[in-house]
């Protein structure tokens, strides 16, 4: 055992060497770092056991409601830490390792990050996970055991190149297989009409399946003993035939379902809010719908009789539309298999689903052609038609005549299966993500619907867990706040208000900027050690860490490090703050923008990290495969955050609340959560700048702004942009980034010209503010002590409270 108030720490020795022993046959002092990982990890799972099990014993005994957080997407990063973390070991262990010699941070570094997500969407349902365990609600997160996860990224000769990331390759020593919970997942085939006791019977032939096999994950709850679950489903071929057959067909369809059994999870796809349309998508997507549906209404069965009361201890949130087949699925399940007439079995869907619209780009949204869905899933798609029909009959009812009405909100339009608009129809919630994301919702993309059903509209503004972000990726400044108020911030950020008293406070300033050069240090080492560039921990550290969109401007940055090299080329005795551009992004496979746009920012570091006459003035930095492991040493070492999105386009953004707890000044436009943001700390300790939302979606709607115009008025601008075709960045091939030249010049969807004067404007606010040490250290600890709204805990509690209507356990 090796929780804090019974840690024994030569316990702990031996179990670590008999860990070793038993996993590989060696003593401590021969096994490699991996192994002691390994060895560790065993030890700390083994502690989570015995109350994973009271915990879901006391579920059971309670009879909770339970929130199953259906996802995609679960970016989970490294587990070790964060479990030790929550079991209030993490200290006790690191001085016991040290004492036999051994590193912590060497053994954590051997964990490889899960990623089972691309970015936003999926580290919100990690952090959610956290904050549930923590407060004590009964959940469940769903998803999919892949088995490569979000493919790791290369920088070769400046270019992105995606190596597969074999998560798995030394097994995953915190997850348990469930082999008995096991269900069974059909596609295709066709729809037969039985009957049965005078009534009909839709069965599904001719169909190929799949055994859906769940692996458990512990979610460990903060000092509070509980554990819940993350179960991942990975598919396994249905043993069913017979090798001496001589059926050729029966021998064709098996060798058919060992593929797609092979082929359903083998890997996440790397779009991030972009619709890519592949029909092996929507076989992932139902796949765990199905397999979770399925499991969810057998538990529910264990112990209740009426099916009708389902919705009474089980909800279902779905993680946008990608889980939303949940609707048909369940309804299938309560009209086809538990018997109940339709109307009844669409009230208890209805008052379980819920949906979160996490974004309003256009192209994310998910319409699957009806060829294809009615392909895949004859059953699931002849029940799409029926709430269709149905719904399309309450609009006709609501605006008797009003053809435009159909065909804006229909579920089946066009040849397409809307998935948006099955996710509303089927749900008794539909939120946003940050204040202004939920009001554009209601205002312009989800305009209908909210008119017609405004009850079920509501905004979440997104968190995240302090527990990982400060606590674990920042220990130094955590055990500072710790000392200056205590440690109830871990389990109620709001405490964090209280380090307002100590802003103006030259000591306590001091320490605060004193813990974030020590962290500047930390990231500078990183640097050397994976960049080879040395860069000055005194310099500020601006940093953009992000997958890379147009809309999220990574363009923008790059653009005017462009431009303040220009300056210092230009003035070479021009006074500036020495400044570290940080960049860290990865680009989906295919998106050739955004792979041409990290080029460039590499094309961009070179020449200036190796141009001597600037004295190191500039420097710019890539950060390779930017993901959750190394985030954690971004945030803790940032001076400023940049969130600089095209207004309306980020739906809330998380990255801005990181930064922000770990004392970042944020750089930003008022587009998502920067919003709420700049409402906690003040307006006049960010630097805002750029279009608002409604001037872009004035823009938008007029189509009256010309790039050119920018162009042909701002000198500026015309030499960085011609600096992308002259060659300057890239001699070898002038032409490199004439793509990149032309959409903006042509287009520039994103107002990147536009705002560039102002956001220009905002840099130079950030030199000035620099120079004075003591009020940016003031407005840095300010960052801090303002951050308590966006723990993930404030987020759940109010999902919590005001849509799934879940009571906490007592153990
Ligand atoms: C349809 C498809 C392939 C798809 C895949 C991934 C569509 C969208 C996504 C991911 C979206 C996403 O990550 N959205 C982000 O969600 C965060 C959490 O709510 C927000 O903070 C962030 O602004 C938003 O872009």
């Amino acid at each position: 055992m090796i929780k804090k108030d019974t840690f024994d720490k030569e316990k702990f020795k031996k179990e670590l060497e008999s860990n070793v022993r038993m996993l590989f046959r060696r003593n401590l002092d021969e096994a490699t770092t991996q192994q002691i990982y390994q060895a560790v990890a065993y030890s700390v799972k083994d502690d989570i056991i015995d109350n994973w099990i009271e915990t879901h014993k006391a579920y059971e005994k309670q009879d909770k409601k339970m929130v199953y957080y259906m996802s995609m997407e679960f970016l989970m990063g490294r587990a070790l830490g964060n479990n030790m973390i929550n079991l209030l070991c993490y200290d006790e262990v690191r001085e016991t390792l040290e004492e036999l010699g051994l590193d912590m941070n060497l053994i954590e570094d051997q964990e490889p990050d899960a990623a089972l997500g691309n970015g936003g969407l999926g580290r919100l349902a990690a952090c959610f996970l956290d904050s549930l365990a923590t407060l004590g609600y009964p959940a469940y997160g769903c998803g999919i055991r892949y088995r490569y996860g979000m493919f790791k990224q290369k920088i070769e000769n400046g270019y992105q190149v995606e190596v597969p990331d074999n998560w798995l390759k030394y097994g995953n020593p915190f997850e348990i297989k469930r082999d008995e919970y096991a269900v069974e997942v059909k596609f295709g085939g066709y729809v037969d009409v039985e009957m049965h006791n005078g009534r009909q019977k839709f069965v599904q032939k001719g169909y190929q399946s799949v055994r859906a096999v769940p692996y458990d994950m512990p979610i460990v709850g903060y000092g509070n003993h509980i554990v819940n679950t993350l179960r991942i489903w990975d598919a396994e071929a249905i043993n069913n035939f017979n090798l001496d057959s001589f059926d050729k067909g029966e021998y064709e369809k098996a060798v058919e379902q060992e593929n797609l059994a092979r082929t359903i999870c083998e890997v996440l796809y790397p779009n991030d809010n972009h619709m890519a349309g592949k029909e092996l998508r929507l076989k992932q997507q139902y796949f765990f719908i199905s397999a979770s549906v399925q499991r969810a209404v057998a538990k529910y069965k264990q112990t209740h009789d009426d099916i009708r009361k389902f919705h009474e201890k089980v909800t279902f949130q779905l993680n946008d539309t990608h889980p939303t087949v949940a609707v048909a699925e369940l309804m299938r399940i309560l009209v086809d298999e538990e018997g109940l007439e339709w109307d009844e079995a669409w009230e208890v869907t209805r008052k379980t689903c819920a949906y979160t619209n996490h974004t309003i780009m256009a192209e994310a949204l998910e319409k699957w052609p009806i060829e294809l869905f009615s392909r895949l899933l004859p059953r699931v798609y002849q029940i799409v038609e029926e709430i269709n029909r149905r719904f399309v009959i309450e609009i006709q009812n609501k605006y008797p005549g009003d053809q435009e009405k159909i065909r804006k909100m229909a579920i089946l339009y066009d040849g397409q299966v809307r998935m948006a608009h099955l996710a509303i129809a089927g749900s008794y919630s539909v939120n946003g993500v940050a204040r202004l994301h939920t009001e554009i919702l209601k205002k312009r993309e989800l305009r209908d619907f909210y008119e017609m059903m405004p009850e079920k509209f509501n905004n979440k503004t997104n968190g995240i867990t302090q527990r990982r972000f400060l606590l674990h990726g920042n220990p130094l400044l955590a055990s500072w706040v710790t000392d200056k108020i205590g440690d109830d911030w871990i389990t109620n950020l709001d405490h964090l208000k209280h380090l307002k008293v100590y802003v103006d406070d030259e000591k306590c300033q001091q320490e605060f900027m004193n813990i974030k050069y020590q962290n500047k240090v930390r990231l500078a080492k990183y640097i050397k050690e994976h960049n080879g560039i040395d860069v000055d921990p005194r310099s500020i550290f601006d940093c953009q860490v992000k997958r890379l969109h147009e809309y999220k401007r990574q363009l923008m940055n790059i653009l005017h490090v462009m431009y303040l090299y220009n300056e210092l080329k230009a003035h070479p005795d021009m006074d500036i703050v020495p400044r570290t551009f940080i960049f860290g992004a990865k680009a989906a496979a295919g998106y050739y923008t955004a792979k041409l746009t990290i080029k460039l920012i590499n094309a961009v570091a070179d020449k200036i990290n190796n141009d001597p006459s600037i004295n190191g003035k500039i420097k710019v930095v890539f950060i390779e495969d930017y993901r959750v492991s190394n985030a954690e040493l971004i945030f803790a070492a940032a001076d400023v955050s940049e969130q600089i999105s095209t207004a309306s386009k980020e739906a809330s953004g998380t990255g801005n609340m990181k930064f922000m707890l770990n004392g970042a000044l944020t750089l930003g436009t008022m587009d998502g959560a920067n919003v709420e943001i700049v409402e906690e700390v003040g307006k006049d300790n960010a630097f805002i700048f750029g279009l608002s939302a409604e001037q872009v979606m004035e823009y938008e709607k007029n189509g009256n702004y010309n790039p050119r115009d920018v162009y042909n008025n701002n000198q500026d601008v015309r030499q960085v942009l011609t600096q992308l075709v002259n060659g300057f960045y890239s001699p070898e091939n002038p032409e490199l980034f004439r793509a990149l030249y032309d959409a903006l010049l042509e287009k520039d969807t994103y107002f990147t010209l536009l705002d560039f004067d102002s956001y220009k404007e905002a840099h130079n606010r950030i030199d000035a503010a620099y120079r004075d040490e003591q009020h940016w250290a003031r407005t840095a600890m300010l960052q801090t002590a303002s951050a308590g709204k966006f723990s993930s805990d404030r987020t759940i509690e109010e999902y919590a409270k005001e849509m799934w209507h879940l009571e906490k356990v007592t153990l």
